[in-house]
């Protein structure tokens, strides 16, 4: 155990026992949504992987301490100072441990504390990825780098379409990463079903991803995998209004000469803000969807590990 990582009592006990844990991240709670929805939002999600038979681990760090397992009040911290908490990935995360301060982490960071602790799924809204661009900004997220090296798989609704999807994909080829499409042969788009691209894989039921993941790793395969969970049909967007505003929007960060990782905070307020709060719905919708399926995946995950 290192001595940076504080591990919730429940977490601990669970993971002794070998009892299904899902990560959860807390970016999404500080810049991801605003407030209350983003507590109330959290909080939910840690009930739906509790529904389903494995205990939640919301990953942030707290005074300068990796915590995996967080209690209500910190969670309620992380929502109420929204983006005044340090978004915080990789690069980010000796600034708050040599200064003791409150963070919120990313998919990125989120994936280095689970591997720490010993969390092998997780469960988010959707990844960082290539943006669109890239060729001229080399904006690419942190997050596709820790999926090509720690191994933890992150069970998601796609990428935004904020980014480049297709780009995405090939980033993470060819850094050998798995992305697999459950249900699907097509990767979701977080609103939407639809892409009009292909996942690696579609695998229908978490045992099979489950097996996939045990392969992968008793292989020695260094890495994370991406599962795309399509958001259910009932609750996603029109495609073309939602493509439209995610061109309004990313019109408006240029004008602005918004970069960096301020980026992703300030598009996914924007699409909140000119979808009248409509995105913000199916956001959490496609949330408490990932949850349930990283239940079932960590539930049968551990399965295979009892003996
Ligand atoms: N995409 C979303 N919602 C989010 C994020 C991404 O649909 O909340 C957050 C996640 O924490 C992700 C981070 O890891 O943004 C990526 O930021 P960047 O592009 O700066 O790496
Ligand atoms: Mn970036």
């Amino acid at each position: 155990m290192n001595s940076f990582l504080e591990i919730s009592p429940e977490v601990k006990q669970a993971l002794a026992n070998n009892k299904p844990v899902v990560a959860l991240e807390s970016t999404i709670i500080s810049h991801g949504m605003p407030y209350p929805k983003n507590m109330e939002t959290a909080l939910q999600v840690e009930q739906i992987v509790r529904d389903n038979n494995a205990i939640p681990a919301t990953i942030a760090i707290i005074n300068g301490k990796l915590k995996a397992g967080l209690s209500n009040i910190e969670i309620k911290l992380l929502a109420q100072e929204g983006p005044k908490v340090i978004k915080t990935s990789r690069r980010d995360i000796p600034y708050l441990v040599s200064k003791k301060l409150n963070g919120a982490t990313t998919v990125a960071s989120t994936m280095i504390i689970a591997q720490m602790a010993g969390i092998k799924i997780f469960a988010t809204g959707g990844i960082g990825g290539v943006h669109r661009g890239a060729t001229e900004s080399f904006d690419i997220s942190a997050d596709l780098q820790e999926l090509a090296h720690t191994n933890v798989a992150v069970v998601c609704a796609g990428a935004k379409a904020i980014l480049d999807l297709h780009l995405t994909l090939e980033y993470l080829e060819t850094q050998g990463v798995p992305v697999i499409g459950y249900k699907t042969k097509e990767l979701p788009a977080f609103y939407t079903r639809k892409s009009g691209l292909n996942v690696d894989f579609k695998l229908d039921s978490p045992q099979e991803i489950a097996n996939f993941l045990k392969s992968k790793w008793d292989l020695n395969l260094q890495g994370g995998v991406v599962i795309a969970n399509p958001i259910p049909s009932i609750y996603q967007m029109d495609y073309t209004k939602i493509m439209k505003t995610i061109d309004d929007a990313l019109l408006e960060a240029d004008k602005l000469g918004i970069k960096g990782k301020e980026s992703t905070p300030f598009l996914l307020e924007k699409i909140v803000n000119l979808t009248h709060g409509k995105s913000l719905e199916t956001n959490i919708k496609l949330v408490f969807n990932n949850a349930e399926l990283a239940a079932k995946i960590a539930c049968d995950y551990v399965k295979l590990t009892n003996n």
